[in-house]
């Protein structure tokens, strides 16, 4: 599962006027007006040129339509942790393989492709009820696969290999996740463009080219012999969030929450953070956080104390009801020694 455009989806979705305009999200560096680079853009903006990884002084020549919003990295975390606990009910095992993308294990699940891509296309539809967003899945064999018929389906996509050795020959070096333009020009220059063609060497010859790593992995792709699991990583339980019992911009209707919230967020960590954010969903759903770094490691109790600070300044900052109050945890030190306690 992959989420489609990510986070200017999430500006869209926050903001219906920027829905049929081309939008790009930028991270600014702050060091001039404009330095920084483009995170990402919707469709609109991609078919003018504007991609990922662009400096927003060149996106902004290209693009002078385009709207250009910052980046809001918490509140994209916030609204991935809500699709992947969504996306974690579908399968046995989930592995979060980035901000926006997961690989589930649904063969226990389903009993072949079909009934695969069927827990799939529910799968779509509860996160766009839920959610409001579009994404892509690709339903296959095993994970490389399936990313790869997921990124052939994207935007909001299904996709679904079905006949394996036929969808394996034609895979292009170019598509094989997690190989690199280096290697792609080797192979390019040998003539070995697809998976059929890796097949046809040997691979004493193949690891001579590419590497013994990088030729085992391309040789158990073509052979379909990969068989890595789903492996499912720690789910950083950094976070706890807990809704109101009613939209409020009371801070002492608040305080028993936020206590909530850190006291549940510190159970189940092991360590203590150096970092703590406090985040509010807002009346209208938008995500307002604000956030404190530290040299030390923080206790319970002065996390509670400095949670209550960090919302007195976001009902200060903003006018709008709260309808969730969650914190963060950050920078999580393991070690305990009594240094680190101390502040
Ligand atoms: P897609 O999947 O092609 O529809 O579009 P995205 O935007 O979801 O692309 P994806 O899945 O490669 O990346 C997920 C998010 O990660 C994306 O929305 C923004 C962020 N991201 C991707 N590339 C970059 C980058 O070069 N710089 C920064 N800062 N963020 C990036
Ligand atoms: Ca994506
Ligand atoms: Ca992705």
């Amino acid at each position: 599962m992959d989420i489609d455009y990510f986070f200017a989806q999430v500006e869209e979705l926050l903001n219906p006027s920027l829905k049929g305009k081309p939008v790009a999200v930028c991270v600014y560096s702050g060091r001039t007006k404009d330095s920084g680079a483009i995170a990402t853009s919707n469709y609109m903006a991609r078919r003018l040129g504007i991609k990922a990884g662009m400096a927003i002084v060149k996106a902004k020549e290209i693009g002078k339509d385009v709207i250009f919003v910052p980046m809001r990295k918490d509140l994209y975390k916030e609204i991935s942790d809500r699709v992947m606990s969504i996306v974690s009910t579908y399968g046995d095992s989930m592995e979060i393989a980035s901000i926006d993308e997961a690989y589930v294990d649904v063969s226990r699940k389903a009993r072949n492709l079909l009934e695969a891509m069927d827990l799939a296309k529910r799968l779509k539809e509860d996160i766009l009820r839920k959610e409001g967003l579009r994404v892509t899945i690709g339903v296959g064999p095993n994970k490389v696969l399936a990313k790869i018929v997921a990124e052939r389906n994207k935007p909001d996509g299904l996709g679904v290999v079905d006949n394996v050795t036929k969808f394996i020959d034609e895979i292009e070096i170019s598509e094989v996740p997690g190989v690199g333009k280096k290697t792609e020009e080797i192979l390019k220059e040998r003539g070995i463009k697809t998976l059929r063609d890796v097949r046809e060497l040997r691979i004493e010859d193949l690891a001579k080219l590419v590497g013994r790593s990088r030729a085992s992995y391309l040789m158990s792709l073509a052979f379909n012999t990969y068989n890595e699991q789903v492996k499912p990583r720690q789910v950083s339980h950094r976070g706890r969030y807990v809704t109101l019992t009613e939209n409020t911009r009371d801070i002492n209707v608040i305080l028993p929450f936020i206590k909530r919230a850190v006291d549940e967020a510190f159970s189940k960590i092991n360590g203590l953070p150096m970092e703590i954010y406090v985040v509010a969903i807002m009346e209208d759903l938008d995500i307002v956080s604000k956030g404190k770094s530290y040299k030390f490691a923080l206790t319970r109790e002065y996390a509670n104390v400095v949670s209550i600070e960090l919302l007195k300044k976001i009902i200060e900052s903003d006018r709008r009801k709260i309808r969730r109050i969650g914190v963060r945890l950050g920078k999580i030190s393991r070690s305990s020694t009594l240094e680190d306690f101390l502040h």
